[in-house]
């Protein structure tokens, strides 16, 4: 099975070029999609000057967002697995390896991967609590039984993500995919990962607001739509 790896990126001119590295170095037949969001600093140099006939980039003209960079980058995709990669370093793509291997079995359609399964340094207080808040949301409301609903490792079959019509433009890409992923009765399996945080002066993007989205994300496609 062939992975489509989506990678949204917004001003990330120090980290784009090694998390590259590494994702091509992970030994899976893949394809690699990078979706620009309108970087204001030198990614997108950066990324005009890659040469690889591997990697697809497309470029957006204006920031909208993680969220509709994903939806982009899902226009385009050609493999049979899907999965989303930041383009900071705060994940290692060698955990793709296990997610596979738990997708090639029977029935499983979509695999998160779960930093909190995982031995791992813990991020700031504030973003693993909201981290944990929103994962027990997840399960209240859907019974989604999983330890970390935000992950950014989130890997579906082709069908399955194309059978959900996506709406979001930012980061509530995580609460509306979950939220209707388990409307449609897709069990959500996980495998543990590692996780290396960064904070916000090391260019991390997320803020109080998202997760306030997210919230209200997960509420709002479970009551009122
Ligand atoms: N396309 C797009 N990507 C973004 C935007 N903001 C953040 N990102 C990307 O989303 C990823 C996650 O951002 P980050 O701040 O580390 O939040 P995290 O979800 O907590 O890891 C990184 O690869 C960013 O470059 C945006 O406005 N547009
Ligand atoms: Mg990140």
């Amino acid at each position: 099975m062939k992975l489509s790896v989506i990678i949204p990126v917004f001003n990330e001119e120090n980290t784009i070029l090694e998390i590259l590295e590494k994702v091509k170095k992970v030994p899976i037949e893949k394809e690699i999609i990078i979706v620009d969001d309108g970087s204001t600093d030198r990614t997108r140099e950066i990324l005009k000057n890659i040469k690889d006939e591997r990697i697809k980039i497309i470029f957006k003209e204006k920031n909208q967002g993680k969220g509709s960079a994903i939806r982009e980058g899902l226009k385009v995709v050609k493999g049979d697995i899907i999965v989303i990669q930041d383009a900071d370093l705060e994940y290692n793509p060698n955990d793709w390896i296990k997610m596979i291997e738990l997708m090639e079995k029977e029935n499983v359609e979509v695999v998160y991967g779960s930093r909190v399964l995982g031995k791992n340094k813990k991020s700031s207080f504030l973003f693993y609590l909201g981290g944990r808040i929103l994962s027990l949301i997840a399960n209240i409301l859907y019974n989604a039984k999983i330890t970390d609903e935000p992950t950014c490792y989130k890997m579906f079959k082709k069908q399955v993500i194309n059978s959900i019509n996506l709406k979001c433009k930012g980061f509530e890409f995580c609460p509306e995919v979950t939220a209707k992923i388990r409307k449609k009765g897709f069990i959500i399996y996980e495998v543990p990962i590692s996780y290396n945080p960064r904070n916000i002066k090391e260019g991390k993007k997320i803020r109080l607001k998202d997760f306030f989205i997210a919230v209200w994300t997960l509420i709002k496609y479970r009551f009122f739509d």
